[in-house]
Formats: structure tokens, C-alpha cells, sequence
């Protein structure tokens, strides 16, 4: 998601070939081992397979929104809190959402452990606008909002109505409303060695 919102802010295209984790064709993971997406190979035959670096290289190519720029402006405030989520919050995500995989583990310790992570966000723009820097989606707010995105999917009820942080509701809530999450998550025909892929965005 990161990948794709990129792209399409940036306008660099694709050709985009979807796949299904629990399916991926042998030709990915022979491009790159480690079986995460996104994958994005150059027509150097060079491949770009973490998606922060994805995010630099797009907005590296066209960055006529200064999303690039402002990103570098900021790193340094920017990088620890994407490490934060990256890390601490995926971790304690993945054994909140999947609590069926995680059986022996109490779920709602996960969650509580996960939403601190989301107090370092309550204190800077998102009170004043629906974005993290300034008035617009940054650098920092498209690597965090698809992991803000799957915390409420655990729970939206509880999200919506329970989680005390009103100002990160709402950030959410403007992002899911928006026409970027709108044109990056259609659904595509799944690869095969047999199609072609589509050209995105
Ligand atoms: N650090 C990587 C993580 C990528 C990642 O874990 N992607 C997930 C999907 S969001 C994945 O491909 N998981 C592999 C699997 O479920 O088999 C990045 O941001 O590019």
C-alpha cells in the first residue's frame, strides 16, 4: 500500500502484477528471496523490494508534490518514528490481529502496547490539520496510515469508539474517505506467467 500510494502521488507507473501471498509465483521469488511485496523491478533489471525504499526512489524520479523534499527536511524527526511502527507497532499488531495464530497470548495486551506507540503521534500537527506535516499526506503519513489502517480493521468498533486518541481517529477516517486509498485499492486479476499485469496507477 505504502508502494502504491506512492506511485500514484507521484505518478510514476507499472506495470503491476498482483499476487496472493499464501500463492506467490516462483518468478517473484526468484527476483527477491525473502517473499515480501512490493517488488519493483527497473528496466535495469534492478530490484527494489522494501517498500520505504520504493517510496524514495518513486518520489526520487517525480516528486512534483515535495514529498521527497519535505521528507529530507525532516528525516530526522520522521525516521525513529517510522523505525517506532515499523517495529514496536507491527509487532505488537500482528499478535493483536492475528490473535488465533498467537492463541496463548492475550490479545488486548497487544493492543494496549500497540496504542502507545500511537501517543507519539498526538502531539504535533494532527491536532491542527488531518495530516502529520502540514496539510497534505507526507512521507511519514503514507509509511504509517496502512498500519493505522489494519489496527482499526482488528477491532473497528472498538477504534471508532473506544480508542481515546480522537485526533488519530479522525486521520484515519480522512485517509480510508480519500480518493488516493480509493484508486490504490482496486482490485486487480491475480498474476500468472500467463497474463500480463496491468499498468498502474
Ligand atoms: N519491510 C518490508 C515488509 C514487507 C511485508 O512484510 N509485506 C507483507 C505484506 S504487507 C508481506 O509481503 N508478507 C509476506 C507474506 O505474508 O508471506 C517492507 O516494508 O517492504
Amino acid at each position: 500500500m505504502r508502494a502504491r500510494i506512492a506511485m500514484f502521488l507521484s505518478g510514476y507507473s507499472c506495470e503491476l502484477r498482483e499476487v496472493i501471498l499464501s500463492k506467490k509465483p516462483k518468478e517473484m521469488v526468484e527476483l527477491s528471496p525473502k517473499g515480501t511485496v512490493p517488488v519493483l523491478v527497473l528496466s535495469s533489471g534492478e530490484i527494489i523490494d522494501e517498500s520505504l525504499d520504493v517510496m524514495r526512489y518513486v518520489f526520487g524520479r517525480n516528486d512534483k508534490l515535495g514529498i521527497l523534499r519535505q521528507y529530507n527536511r525532516y528525516q530526522n524527526e520522521m525516521d525513529p518514528i517510522i523505525s517506532l511502527f515499523d517495529g514496536k507497532f507491527k509487532y505488537h499488531l500482528d499478535r493483536y490481529k492475528y490473535a488465533s495464530r498467537y492463541k496463548e497470548i492475550d490479545h488486548l495486551e497487544h493492543r494496549e502496547k500497540a496504542m502507545n506507540c500511537l501517543e507519539a503521534l498526538t502531539s504535533g500537527f494532527l491536532e491542527k490539520s488531518n495530516y502529520l506535516y502540514g496539510n497534505s499526506l507526507s512521507f511519514l503519513d503514507i509509511a504509517l496510515l496502512p498500519f493505522i489502517r489494519q489496527y482499526r480493521i482488528a477491532d473497528p468498533q472498538w477504534f471508532d469508539n473506544e480508542m481515546p486518541f480522537i485526533s488519530i481517529r479522525t486521520w484515519l477516517h480522512n485517509f480510508l474517505d480519500s480518493e488516493v486509498l480509493r484508486r490504490v485499492m482496486q482490485k486487480y486479476q491475480v498474476w500468472s506467467n500467463e497474463s500480463t499485469g496491468v499498468v498502474f496507477p
